[in-house]
């Protein structure tokens, strides 16, 4: 059966799992300003992961409370706030959709970092644990609701192994002739590159299962590295401000080569700088997020999924292009991951182009953006902190340790 909206002009009840942090929270108030009646759910667990690191947002960013009742004030827009954890309060979670109702539920709330996640057993542990509970509690609750939902999943390019079949990277499904001659299609093969990239590709196989179980329609947007920091509407307050990561966990390499330029530090280029890997604005995350909404798979299909990406790039011409306008030089480290020193990346992203998406690519107005940010609240960063701080393994810690 169709989702019951009990709202007036295509406008939709949306949870958005995650929506305090870098990508949730512009994506939240984008929906909310598109009329849409969004609730956030977030058990905090990013700020708290900052208190662990003894790090913190190089932009002040106000509480979740503060957030929406600036929101408020500004639009006269409502946006509400659960504080749950996903994976832990089955319970709660499973009331909450039984009392909203939602059309769309948008999952951002997973742990994100890939070097956090290789960081120790603690953080091995915690990021599968976090991740493939938080989106099986999703999938079972909105069953037991019976609520048809549609779950909008931020997942990753790193599910397809950056490049590995040699030829341009399809939107999650390939075409096969099985063992016996039967043609097939099946999910493209995973080859994730840390433990966090891996909980993408189990959550990927949840997807599948319930669809076909239970005809849950999800659609899995595989994104490429979110760069930038605010949007128009996240820029219209200081209490809107977006976070902005720049330590060796969290922070994503572009945002942090411009945050390393504004700090006048050479930028810190892992390996050769061979690395080819796919990119898309802060801003073009909120509107293909609203292009997912906007169209659903039909009950009983296969997971949709989307490659959400605008451009692909390789590390170091990234560092090239921002040392030529800014004249930071690049500094080539020991690379702390096990990763291909060199791939070549070809991705489709022509579902979302039929659908109307434009992508923005990487621009000097918008590396503008994040200095003006970076160089505004330079003085918050704290420098022992821009170096990477979590090894792959034992032996690539011990070439950085003897890179030093
Ligand atoms: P983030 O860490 O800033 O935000 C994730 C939010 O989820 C945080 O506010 C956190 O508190 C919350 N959360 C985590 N576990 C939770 C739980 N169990 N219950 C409730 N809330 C929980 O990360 P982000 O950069 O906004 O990424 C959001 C999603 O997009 C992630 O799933 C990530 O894998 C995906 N993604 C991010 C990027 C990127 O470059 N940032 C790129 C591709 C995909
Ligand atoms: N890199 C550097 N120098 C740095 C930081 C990174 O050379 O200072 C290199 C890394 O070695 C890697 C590449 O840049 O080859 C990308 O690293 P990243 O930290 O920017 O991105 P990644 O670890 O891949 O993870 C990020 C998000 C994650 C998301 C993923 C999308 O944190 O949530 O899933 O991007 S993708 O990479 O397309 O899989």
């Amino acid at each position: 059966a169709a989702p019951v909206s009990m709202m007036a002009g295509g406008a939709k009840k949306i949870l958005v799992l995650g929506g305090d942090g870098f990508c949730g929270w512009p994506t939240a108030v984008h929906l909310s300003d598109k009329g849409h009646a969004v609730t956030i759910v977030d058990n905090l667990s990013r700020r708290d992961i900052d208190t662990e690191l003894g790090c913190d947002s190089l932009t002040p960013i106000a509480h979740p409370e503060v957030r929406i009742a600036a929101w408020k004030e500004l639009t006269g827009k409502t946006i509400d706030f659960v504080n749950l954890d996903v994976a832990k309060e089955y319970d709660r979670l499973e009331s909450l959709i039984k009392d909203k109702r939602p059309d769309s539920i948008v999952h951002f709330a997973e742990q994100r970092a890939a070097p956090y996640s290789q960081k120790g057993t603690k953080q091995k542990r915690y990021t599968v644990d976090n991740n493939v509970c938080g989106t099986h509690n999703l999938l079972t609750a909105v069953v037991e609701a019976d609520c048809c939902a549609h779950i909008v999943h931020l997942g990753t390019m790193g599910v397809y192994g950056y490049g590995t079949s040699g030829g341009e990277i399809p939107e999650g499904y390939i075409d096969v002739v099985l063992p016996g001659g039967r043609d097939s299609r099946i999910l493209h093969p995973a080859y994730p590159g840390s433990v966090y990239h891996t909980t993408k590709c189990l959550d990927a196989l949840l997807f599948q299962f319930y669809a076909k179980n239970d005809g849950v329609r999800v659609t899995d947007l595989h994104q490429g590295i979110v760069w930038g920091t605010n949007t128009d509407l996240t820029s219209m307050d200081p209490r809107l401000t977006n976070r902005f990561d720049y330590d060796g966990d969290y922070g994503t390499v572009l945002n942090r080569f411009l945050m390393q330029a504004a700090l006048n530090v050479p930028m810190t280029v892992y390996g050769t700088g061979g690395q080819t890997r796919a990119f898309i604005h802060i801003s073009d995350t909120c509107k293909c997020i609203e292009i997912a909404i906007n169209n659903p798979p039909a009950e009983g299909a296969q997971p949709e999924i989307f490659n959400q990406v605008a451009e692909t790039r390789r590390v170091r011409d990234i560092a090239e292009l921002i040392s030529k306008n800014t004249g930071v030089e690049a500094r080539f480290l020991a690379n702390p991951r096990q990763e291909a020193a060199e791939n070549e990346l070809d991705v489709s992203n022509r579902k979302f182009r039929a659908l109307g998406f434009e992508p923005t690519k990487l621009n000097d107005a918008l590396f503008e953006e994040v200095q003006d940010v970076t160089q505004k609240y330079k003085d918050r960063c704290i420098p022992t902190k821009i170096l990477p701080a979590s090894f792959w393994n034992k032996k690539r810690a011990q070439e950085v340790a003897a890179d030093k």
